[in-house]
């Protein structure tokens, strides 16, 4: 493990944003201190002065380095990709590296919005959508995005999205599944996906980022 110990991420279990960042810190094998910051209790600590002022769009995840703060999963991964370790989560080559961040981008622009707490919470409070409806809409958006991720990799793809190393695309892929599990989707629809989702579950990188590994999981 190379040793940095001016990384501190500040993220919550289930945040699929934070998981991203996670892969992609143990994938660099990166040590980095976990600060929890849990998004549901007393209305959000993410709406708290304290982190407001790291990140002032109230989310997760935020990543400190030293004196320097920066959030979005996507300009934190393309950071710690330029600035820390070796192994680089994309390609070299220039239009193979827009390629990926492509992919990550269905997950990033195309599917997680529509399905993140405080649209999920303004759905039913603002908007009077049943619970049912809710998962529809969820279920709907998850969906469109992963046909679109599936389409996009089928002749790209080997063990991992891009060829047979993983890259920025699996750390963005690996925690959409998980949601979509959550809500229900049974991944067999999307075989090319499950199957690179199996694979990345073999690899301690991915094991070590899960959720339920997290500091702050419930027992
Ligand atoms: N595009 C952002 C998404 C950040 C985001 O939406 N994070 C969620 C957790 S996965 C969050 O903090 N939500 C807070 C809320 O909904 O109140 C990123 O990649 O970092």
């Amino acid at each position: 493990m190379t040793q940095n110990p001016s990384l501190k991420l500040y993220s919550y279990f289930r945040s699929s944003a934070s998981y991203r960042v996670r892969i992609a810190l143990n994938l660099k094998s990166l040590n980095y201190e976990y600060i929890p910051v849990h998004l549901v209790k007393d209305g959000g600590e993410q709406h708290k002065d304290e982190y407001k002022n790291l990140n002032p769009s109230a989310e997760l995840p935020t990543l400190l380095h030293g004196d320097k703060t920066l959030s979005q999963s996507m300009a934190i991964i393309l950071y710690l990709d330029e600035v820390l370790s070796d192994f680089s989560l994309f390609p070299q080559d220039t239009f193979q590296k827009a390629k990926v961040i492509q992919a990550c981008e269905i997950v990033n622009s195309g599917i997680q919005p529509l399905q993140n707490l405080k649209v999920l919470k303004s759905l039913t409070s603002e908007f009077g959508l049943s619970e049912e409806k809710k998962l529809q809409w969820i279920q709907k958006w998850i969906r469109l995005g992963l046909h679109s991720f599936e389409h996009l990799i089928t002749h790209t793809s080997g063990q991992h999205c891009f060829g047979d190393t993983p890259s920025a695309a699996d750390a963005f892929l690996i925690p959409q599944i998980y949601n979509a599990k959550r809500f229900e989707i049974v991944m067999e629809e999307f075989p090319l996906l499950n199957k690179i989702d199996l694979n990345c579950q073999k690899l301690e990188a991915f094991k070590k980022s899960a959720p339920e590994q997290q500091p702050d999981a419930p027992a």
